[in-house]
């Protein structure tokens, strides 16, 4: 292939928005992606995105479908088996969060590509990461049966939890924290309205669920579930008769229940590898960290990953800049984390855990019982929902 100057390994939000951002300041890109243009058109995942990740899509006026469908959501509910407590987002904070699927988000990425000069490979077997040492590296990949050479200034790895970037930075440079969950959340899409006109995080005895929506007529609910349990125990009526004692009486009575368009279980995991550089190689997005989704911080951490490394990778190509470059790493790792941290907290008082007694249980109870009482803790939780400041 011709050279580029930015290869970015994975279509995601991650390596389509960073594509844009470059695009939009006049730098070569191209993405490459293992997966065909359908599956990754038909992920269903995230839900929610904060202030910093709409501004990005404003941003790059690739924002029509956003501004039509997105919906501004001003609070959500946190739910302890018998009330429910309000976050009253825009009261605390002045600000809102939309929700719009990820699904919605790449669709809008992909189909703005070709306008704006932005190489999508799609179906790219084997891909290799070279010379990330040096000034010259380079990706190789398998196109259609042909061997391709991708040569390039920088690589951006963008490739997800399970793709090859991470691990191509030698062993003994990088340092893994992981936290791994031991259940998964079952989620179920349907073509029913939603039981709220707001987010419904729900703690009850048997667990913890989730009532979200991806529009007025569309809605996204999950429970969570053991690491290990067989999705082909949950048909649907099952599910929708947990969800209707998890989500509590008021929640119940305005289900309304549907077939199932999509159902799978995800498992939760915390994780964060250090650096999220080495040499000519970047890190971005799930690639470098994992939250659990109960912030619903997973895809705006992806989305602000790039925007600070968009800045940096614009400030070398047009000032020569490369402290902007080196800081990269540190400047993503800061949000990273305190993510992690709101991720990790709300995870342990929404879920229960195995080996979890009675007084694990009253103190989720006091908390959530202290939160429902206190406008400082509501303010912490709101401030963190709307996402820190970049
Ligand atoms: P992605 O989306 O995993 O994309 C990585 C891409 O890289 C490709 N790839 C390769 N390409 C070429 N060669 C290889 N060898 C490759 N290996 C992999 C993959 O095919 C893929 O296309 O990572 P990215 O871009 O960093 O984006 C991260 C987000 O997808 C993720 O953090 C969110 O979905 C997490 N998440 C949520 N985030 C939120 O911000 N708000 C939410 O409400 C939210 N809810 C969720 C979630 C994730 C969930 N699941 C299923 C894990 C709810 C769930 C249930
Ligand atoms: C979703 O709608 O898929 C969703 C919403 C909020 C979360 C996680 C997932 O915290």
């Amino acid at each position: 292939m011709k050279p580029t100057q930015v290869a970015i390994i994975g279509a995601g939000p991650a390596g389509l928005l960073l594509g844009h951002l470059l695009r939009a300041d006049g730098i070569e890109a191209v993405i490459v992606e293992r997966k065909s243009e359908a599956e990754v058109l038909a992920r269903i995942r995230a839900g929610v995105l904060e202030r910093t990740t709409t501004d990005l899509l404003h941003r790059l006026g690739i924002d029509a479908r956003l501004n039509a469908e997105g919906l501004p959501h001003h609070g959500f509910m946190l739910a302890d088996g018998e009330r429910l407590i309000r976050i009253d987002v825009a009261a605390l904070t002045g600000q809102s969060v939309t929700v719009y699927g990820q699904t919605e988000v790449t669709r809008d990425l992909v189909a703005a590509a070709p306008a704006r000069g932005l190489e999508i490979v799609w179906n790219a077997a084997d891909l290799a990461l070279h010379g990330i040492d040096d000034a010259t590296p380079a990706l190789t990949f398998m196109r259609g049966g042909v061997a391709e050479r991708l040569d390039c200034d920088f690589i951006a790895g963008c490739d997800g939890f399970h793709g090859p970037s991470r691990i191509a930075i030698p062993a003994a440079l990088r340092q893994s924290f992981e936290r791994v969950y031991p259940f998964g959340w079952l989620g179920i899409l349907a073509d029913v309205p939603p039981c709220h006109p707001e987010l419904i995080y729900a703690n009850h005895d048997r667990g913890f669920a989730l009532a979200s929506m991806r529009s007025p007529t569309r809605s996204r609910y999950y429970i969570q579930v053991p690491a290990d349990e067989p999705i082909g125990d949950w048909p649907d009526e099952r599910l929708w008769d947990e969800l209707a004692l998890r989500l509590g009486p008021e929640a119940a009575a305005a289900m309304t229940r549907g077939p199932a368009i999509e159902k799978s279980i995800a498992p939760l995991r915390s994780f964060v590898s250090e650096p999220m550089r080495h040499g000519r190689l970047f890190l971005a997005g799930d690639s470098a960290h994992i939250v659990p989704p109960t912030g619903a911080k997973g895809m705006n951490l992806a989305a602000s990953d790039v925007a600070y490394l968009s800045e940096a990778l614009i400030a070398w190509y047009s000032r020569g800049d490369d402290g902007t470059l080196l800081d990269y790493s540190r400047r993503a790792l800061a949000r990273v984390w305190k993510s992690e941290r709101f991720s990790w907290q709300l995870t342990k008082l929404m879920h229960r855990f195995p080996g979890d007694g009675p007084f694990e249980r009253r103190m989720q109870l006091a908390e959530l019982d202290y939160i429902a009482s206190s406008t400082a803790a509501r303010m912490s939780i709101a401030e963190n929902y709307i996402g820190l400041p970049m």
